[in-house]
């Protein structure tokens, strides 16, 4: 029998089952005669968990012998989804779980989907995080992640009557088997208090005297590669009150009320702030940042303290990555750091801090990047201010040399923003203290250098960059498509494309292969089927697999339009509802899916979420319809949604304002897994087209430089006729809640329609239509399915990854020896 062992461990099915066995009995506590799918779960997880680790001791070993030049990613969000699945995945060892499951009468698919989703993160930047982890295990590059460990995710999404309501995920309920909790490693982080001036070895010193300690415990999350046996780290930090504070008590009340007060501590790492783009300057928010940057760069530092003695020599063993502005308190906490505590000189404290930061932005929107007003600042981070005023005067002065006594502009530059409330601009701060920045795609780095960035461009050119997102092939095509999955390597002859995905190119060769379109076929209604099942378990809607499985999930935004979406499907209602009976044998049948999370406070995007209910009630029980139209809506989107509803999807629509969506992510799986887009050329959709070709998708609407026009002369410009009548039905009650849904019709009317809607509906139209012609001509429609794939490489992860390891981080690949 042969034996796959590549540590202590064994992966054949028989190890693998009495491993399985001794954790029900040692780690569950169950009998091993009588236990349940969850506990079979439990089991299984840290069976495959003793082996993640056995790896990433190996890995930590083998990066602490060569000390390669190590990239630290420093994200506030992480939507890691769930783990067994991608695991086995990646350590080549699902069919032996599988086996040694049946055996003891389990089913390893029904175990996989016991997980909760760990959902420390809201949409596409923690999703990306999470593919890049995965992307820099696969490449074996030395990598490790930083984070929060959130006691609460995401919020969950209920939907009661059609309205969002929002409840608290406590992911940790039922335990975390994917994580190793390292109580020795834990750091104090201070907050608050003042800064004296003191005298060290005869030089002036700025010494900080904390308010308040808390004490930062690592939690570490080990990642897979695949087809490697790095693993790589994923360390989050969780609060714990600090031990260092003696409890003098003189009575009852005051020990009771000192304990109450130390664990109030925790409160930093409870819970995820929800996305609502302009959100700003909330104590708790900038606490977090700094606690979590703080315990990272500590960590760090301590690392490299291990093995050298000069920090001159730090750039060439740290990169750090700030993920958006929400880290960029590092650059500061780290200047701090080596002034305050190595005592090194500003002058070579800042030539270290300017060589080690990269940052990427993932917005477009101006008012979305992050500020700080300075009291606040003041109040939380005493010395950090102090420090953020020298680096601003000196990069002032700097400035000033270059283009004058410009104030305006340099008032536009200052990191320093004046004003009623001063505050404090986190993206100067970090584009300042960067040697590089990049936006997520190529037509979001233009924007960036050509509007939001335009001074800092003008500038430091050399500084931008541009790097298109990707996702990973691994979890959105093996883990999610097990199907498509063997039938791409039964024509590829080669299970290769997993690490190495350019090879999908040659599924071109077979695109019109009418053997390859039967299997594809059979695959993508094996996925419809599995959809359709869960559409009817969660909204009892049935539906038809004949009919165009046609899918929007994303957050929910205005900009993002999926009132655009629901609009076009009234209008395909009020059609139908119109037609001659004659006509009706000729419409293609549709389900329109809609998903996606409104943020807390973000009132019409929560209307949208109640029109698209209120529209799905009208349309699903009009049996004049029947299966010609159904909507529903699936409630709480998460990674493991998207995981089932991607592979089962025809069509899926990305359809942003141009201009807007940064890169968007979503567009790349669907793509992955054959599914037509329509979309706008918006963010890396430009891309896409550039890849697979316009004739194999479906473009619609104003392009990005004909947005600013537009918007100008929409308050004089009528919207179309079809537009006016299907809004006017949702004012007009049609679908109830005349008065609810006032404020949202708002949005598109009236010469206010800024995203502008009413100006792309017949396009839009247009292109819904092309999709439908498309889809009655079977072959032309899964020969783009096939095309589609094959075009898909270029959006990998591990090509945004090599990319940012050559170009930004300058590391090398360090694997450990088979
Ligand atoms: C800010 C303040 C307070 C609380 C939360 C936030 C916040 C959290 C997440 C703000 C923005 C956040 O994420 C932005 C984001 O997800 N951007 C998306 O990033 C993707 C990956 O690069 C892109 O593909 C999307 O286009 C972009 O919208």
């Amino acid at each position: 029998m042969f034996e796959l062992m590549d540590g202590f461990l064994k992966n054949d099915p028989v190890s693998l089952q009495k491993d399985i066995l001794h954790h029900v009995e040692y780690t569950v506590a169950r009998s091993r005669f009588s236990f349940d799918d969850f506990e079979a779960y439990q089991a299984l997880s840290h069976s495959v968990r003793d082996r993640l680790i056995e790896r990433w001791h190996d890995t930590q070993q083998h990066f602490k012998k060569k000390d390669p030049k190590r990239l630290y990613f420093l994200s506030l969000e992480f939507l890691m989804g769930r783990s067994l699945s991608n695991s086995v995945i990646n350590l080549g060892i699902k069919d032996q779980c599988a086996e040694a499951l049946s055996q003891l009468g389990f089913e390893y698919e029904v175990l996989a989907e016991q997980e909760g989703d760990a959902a420390l993160g809201n949409g596409g930047l923690a999703r990306l995080s999470a593919c890049q982890m995965d992307s820099l295990a696969t490449l074996d590059f030395p990598a490790w992640g930083y984070g929060l460990r959130y006691q609460y995710g995401l919020f969950r999404q209920i939907i009661i009557d059609g309205f969002q309501h929002e409840q608290p995920d406590y992911w940790l309920n039922f335990g975390n088997p994917w994580e190793i909790e390292r109580v020795h490693v834990s750091y104090p982080v201070k907050f608050y208090g003042s800064v004296k001036e003191e005298v060290v070895n005869g030089k002036k010193c700025k010494v900080w005297i904390p308010g308040e300690t808390v004490e930062a415990v690592a939690y570490d999350n080990p990642i897979p590669g695949y087809g490697t046996r790095n693993t790589i780290n994923l360390r989050l930090w969780a609060a714990k009150p600090s031990e260092g504070l003696d409890i003098e008590s003189y009575n009852t009340g005051d020990y009771i009320n000192a304990i109450v007060n130390r664990q109030k501590a925790e409160i930093i790492s409870n819970v995820l702030y929800p996305d609502d783009r302009s959100y700003q300057g909330k104590e708790l928010r900038l606490k977090q940042q700094y606690f979590f940057v703080s315990a990272s760069l500590q960590d760090i530092v301590r690392r490299f303290k291990d093995m050298h003695n000069n920090f001159d020599e730090f750039p060439d063993k740290v990169a750090l990555q700030l993920n958006d502005t929400h880290p960029s308190i590092s650059v500061v906490e780290l200047m701090r750091m080596l002034l305050d505590e190595e005592h090194l000189s500003w002058k070579r404290s800042w030539n270290i801090v300017c060589k080690v930061f990269t940052f990427t932005t993932h917005t477009v929107l101006p008012e979305a990047l992050e500020k700080v007003p300075m009291d606040l600042f003041e109040t939380v981070l005493p010395r950090h201010l102090q420090i953020i005023y020298d680096i601003n005067f000196a990069f002032m002065e700097e400035l000033k040399n270059k283009i004058g006594k410009d104030y305006v502009r340099l008032s536009r530059m200052s990191i320093v923003e004046e004003g009623a409330v001063k505050n404090i601009r986190m993206a100067n701060l970090s584009i300042v203290c960067s040697h590089t920045v990049n936006g997520v795609s190529r037509a979001h780095s233009e924007l960036l250098k050509t509007r939001v960035f335009m001074d800092f461009y003008e500038l430091w050119p050399e500084k931008f960059q541009y790097k298109t997102n990707g996702v990973t092939q691994r979890r959105w095509i093996v883990v999610s498509n097990p199907s498509l999955c063997a039938l791409i390597s039964k024509w590829l002859r080669t299970e290769s494309w997993i690490h190495d995905v350019d090879l999908l190119t040659h599924l071109k060769n077979h695109a019109s292969n009418p053997e390859l379109q039967h299997e594809w076929k059979m695959v993508k209604k094996i996925n419809k089927m599995r959809l359709a099942e869960y559409i009817e378990t969660m909204s009892g809607v049935k539906v038809s697999l004949d009919a165009m499985f046609d899918v929007q999930i994303k957050r929910i935004h205005e900009y993002k339009r999926q009132f655009l979406n629901i609009l076009g499907v009234i209008h395909r209602y009020d059609c139908i509802k119109n037609m001659e009976e004659s006509d009706r044998r000729k419409v293609v049948p549709r389900v329109c899916i809609i998903g996606g999370k409104a943020p807390p406070g973000y009132e019409i995007a929560k209307k949208i979420i109640k029109l698209c209910h209120a529209v799905a009630e009208k349309i699903n029980n009009d049996t004049d319809i029947g299966d010609l139209l159904k909507l529903v809506f699936i409630p709480d989107y998460n990674v493991s949604v998207a995981e089932l509803v991607i592979p089962g999807s025809d069509l899926s629509q990305h359809i942003s304002t141009a201009g807007h969506e940064a890169s968007g992510t979503g567009s790349m799986k669907f793509l992955m897994n054959g599914c037509l887009l329509l979309a706008t050329a918006d963010g890396s959709t430009n891309e896409i087209i550039e890849e697979i070709g316009a004739e194999n998708m479906f473009i619609f609407g104003a392009k990005m430089n004909e947005v600013p026009k537009l918007r100008e002369k929409e308050s004089t410009i009528k919207a179309p006729l079809q537009f006016r009548r299907v809004v006017r039905m949702v004012r007009d009650g049609y679908f109830g809640f005349k008065d609810y849904f006032k404020s949202l019709c708002d949005t598109v009317e009236n010469g206010k329609d800024f995203y502008l809607l009413g100006s792309d509906f017949t396009s839009y139209l247009e292109a819904q239509a092309a999709a439908d012609r498309a889809y009655v001509d079977k072959e032309k429609w899964c020969k783009m399915s096939v095309l589609s794939t094959a075009g898909s490489g270029r959006f990998s992860s591990d090509r945004t990854i090599e990319d940012y390891a050559e170009k930004t981080w300058g590391i090398k690949p360090c694997k450990l020896p088979l």
